[in-house]
């Protein structure tokens, strides 16, 4: 059986306790890894080994952190093949999405920050004939990363990058559910030669690694990203210690489709925003309210394209529905399932397990599930279900549906489809989320903020946001006499 190591002070180990977890595939619901079940003594090597390492990284000139980044990114590309099937076999999503998202992505964000660094400038306020002020942005120290299962290499270099790129040095913990390409990634620093203990991954539960990080006196900084529960217990334990917090949490995302909008657009980008990774995006459009003038016509040409969708083995080049990630998060989207079937709603497709044949029998798969009839404060209109399940909702009015879209405790992302750029805007202004797409949906530019109002969480990523976060600024103030 594979086995995967932490990644401290530059050396791939076991855990102190030499205790493992499995590790599944989901699309065959098989354990075909085993990973480290680490505790707080595996952190706490971690980090000494972090603390150890600050101050060389810190000190390194920023074009030599660019270039070693660089190094990471351009080792990520040339492997991007054995990455693309590692993240397909650990998470259960199609191969050719993880060949065109996941892993170039990851590529992109390590790029991304080793070029953003090379740009960044700072602040000077002038006081005439008094002085004159300029910000220093200094690395905190050591700092958290917690990235979840769903989007692995991709949402785990996200937050590296930008941590690394800033100059701190870094303990990190990839999701239990999906460890493999992280593992993969600690072997990929080595080879760019990142200096040891700027980087360590600590695999295992969260509970125990998660919260230990948490926990942690000096590690200063957590950015984390996952269930908005784990991030309310997170934000618990940090606040009394003052720490800086970076959370990305759930999404009850809505998708608003108006009469005057390019309908075969908004309805091909709608099957993405809907089913794209089994619906497991924190950004997904799992509420679609549509004008009722067009509301039968935009249901039946969506329901068509979603008969089409191939469902079944990941590995296929065909399929674009692939495995849930695991057989409890299978059977948490099918009670949601039960519960919609429960209040009344109308199954238009799908609404059960897909059983696919041969090597993936007994693999997590869900049928692509639509529902109507259901009212827009019902649970399953106000809960996250994290998986291929939409809704269709019907609405005459404007302020009717920004009632509906603003109902849920989340914020996190928002689709209009209009012609009318002034609708818009003023849809833009009245919705509570972080991130509004008009006519388009997941169009990522990374210098953009990211994050979430209400409970999708705490602060922005992305870009100087990402950088400010990772930094602290300190204000020197030069009196001119
Ligand atoms: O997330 P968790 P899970 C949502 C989605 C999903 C639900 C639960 O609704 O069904 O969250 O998923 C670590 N202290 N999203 O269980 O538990 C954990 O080990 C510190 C939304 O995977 O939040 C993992 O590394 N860390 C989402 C990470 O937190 C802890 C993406 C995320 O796990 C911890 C994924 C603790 N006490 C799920 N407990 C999005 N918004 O993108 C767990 N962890």
């Amino acid at each position: 059986m594979q086995k995967i190591f932490n990644y401290i002070n530059g050396n791939l180990v076991n855990s102190k306790e030499n205790k493992w977890l499995e590790n599944y595939n989901p699309a065959i619901g098989e354990v075909y890894s085993l990973i480290p079940d680490s505790d707080n003594q595996d952190v706490e090597s971690a980090y000494i080994a972090a603390q150890e390492a600050f101050p060389l990284w810190s000190n390194k000139t920023i074009k030599e952190r660019s270039e070693i980044l660089q190094k990471i990114a351009n080792l990520i590309t040339k492997k991007i093949d054995e990455l693309s099937f590692a993240e397909s076999v650990d998470n259960g999503k199609p191969l050719a999405l993880a060949k065109k998202v996941d892993i170039p992505r990851a590529a992109t964000n390590m790029s991304f920050f080793a070029s953003a660094i090379l740009h960044e400038k700072s602040d000077a306020y002038q006081m005439n004939q008094v002085a004159i002020n300029y910000t220093l942005r200094k690395p905190i120290g050591v700092v958290g990363c917690i990235s979840p299962w769903n989007l692995p290499l991709y949402l785990f270099t996200w937050k590296i990058a930008p941590a690394l790129a800033a100059g701190n040095t870094v303990v990190a913990k990839p999701s239990e559910v999906t460890p493999m390409t992280a593992y993969l990634f600690s072997k990929i620093c080595l080879e760019a030669g990142l200096p040891k203990g700027v980087l360590n991954i600590v695999h295992g539960l969260g509970p125990k690694v998660g919260e230990a990080i948490t926990k942690h006196p000096n590690i200063k900084a957590i950015s984390f990203t996952g269930g908005t529960t784990t991030g309310s217990k997170i934000a618990a334990i940090a606040a009394p210690m003052f720490k800086k917090l970076s959370l990305e949490l759930g999404g009850k995302n809505p998708n608003i489709v108006f009469a005057d909008c390019d309908l075969d657009k908004a309805i091909s980008t709608s099957v993405l925003s809907s089913f794209s990774n089994q619906g497991q995006i924190c950004l997904c459009g799992s509420r679609i309210f549509i004008e009722r003038k067009i509301y039968k016509e935009f249901k039946s040409k969506f329901l068509k394209k979603i008969k089409n969708l191939t469902i079944g083995d990941p590995l296929e080049k065909t399929t674009k529905i692939g495995a849930l990630v695991s057989k409890g998060h299978m059977e948490k989207v099918l009670h949601h399932i039960q519960v919609a079937k429960d209040e009344g709603g109308i199954l238009l497709i799908g609404g059960g397990q897909y059983m696919a044949e041969g090597r993936c029998q007994n693999g997590y798969f869900v049928q692509p599930t639509v529902f109507e009839g259901l009212s827009y404060d019902c649970a399953t209109n106000q809960e996250e279900i994290f998986g291929p399940v939409v809704t269709l909702t019907p609405f005459d009015y404007e302020d009717e549906v920004i009632k509906y879209a603003n109902s849920t405790k989340y914020g996190l992302s928002a689709t209009v489809w209009t012609k009318d750029l002034n609708k818009a805007n003023r849809m833009s202004q009245l919705l509570q989320s972080g991130i509004v797409w008009i006519n388009c949906w997941l169009v990522r530019d990374l210098r953009t903020p990211f994050g979430g109002v209400k409970d999708s969480g705490v602060g922005r990523e992305g870009g100087t946001y990402a950088l400010n976060f990772f930094t602290e600024t300190t204000n020197v103030c030069i009196s001119y006499d």
